[in-house]
Order: structure tokens, then C-alpha cells, then sequence
């Protein structure tokens, strides 16, 4: 029974770390390759440095956060204006409060 449930975690592991190596993208020589243009993020390339691709340089970079509404990827990760609404942040924040007052009233009988 334990061999039977070990074969599939086995085979689980090997094919979570089957990508994570194939990311690594092993490279030769000076190549250089350009970059996935997402977003705003454009005319980049990487190059290859003792076997190992470096980071995307030049161009047109990622902004740190994603500037709200300026129908832009800023940040470069394939969502446009992903911002959250700070409307939305207190409406939560009071519905919490709510459900802890009417918790704690229901608690004391009322
Ligand atoms: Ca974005
Ligand atoms: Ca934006």
C-alpha cells in the first residue's frame, strides 16, 4: 500500500522539479536572446554569461507597481491596471467589524 501511494508522489516530485530545471535555460558562448515583450516592457535582451542567462536588460523595464488606471501593464505581468480599490479595502474592513460586533452580541444573549 505505501509503495502504491509513493510511485505517484514520486512521480509528482519529479515533474515539479522537471520544469524548475528547464528554466534555468542553460546557454553557449555570447548569445543573446531578446527578451518576452509583455506590457509596457519592450526591446530588452539577456545574454548569456559563463552558461547561465542573465536578467533582461535595456529598454523599456517594468515599473516597481502597476500604475492604476492608465489602461497600461506597468509591471509587466500580463494584467492590465490589476489595482485594488481602496473603496472595496474599507468596505471589507467595516463587514469585518460588523460580523465581530454581531458575534460578540449574539455571544452576550442579545
Ligand atoms: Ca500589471
Ligand atoms: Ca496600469
Amino acid at each position: 500500500m505505501r509503495t502504491i501511494l509513493c510511485i505517484p508522489v514520486l512521480v509528482l516530485l519529479l515533474a515539479a522539479a522537471f520544469p524548475l530545471s528547464a528554466n534555468a535555460q542553460f546557454c553557449e558562448g555570447n548569445e543573446t536572446r531578446p527578451c518576452p515583450e509583455i506590457g509596457i516592457c519592450k526591446g530588452a535582451v539577456r545574454h548569456c554569461m559563463n552558461g547561465v542567462w542573465g536578467d533582461c536588460e535595456g529598454g523599456v523595464q517594468p515599473e516597481p507597481v502597476e500604475i492604476c488606471n492608465n489602461g497600461l501593464d506597468d509591471d509587466c505581468n500580463g494584467l492590465v491596471d490589476e489595482c485594488v480599490n481602496s473603496v472595496w479595502i474599507v468596505l471589507i474592513i467595516l463587514g469585518l467589524l460588523l460580523f465581530g460586533v454581531m458575534g460578540f452580541l449574539i455571544k452576550m444573549g442579545y
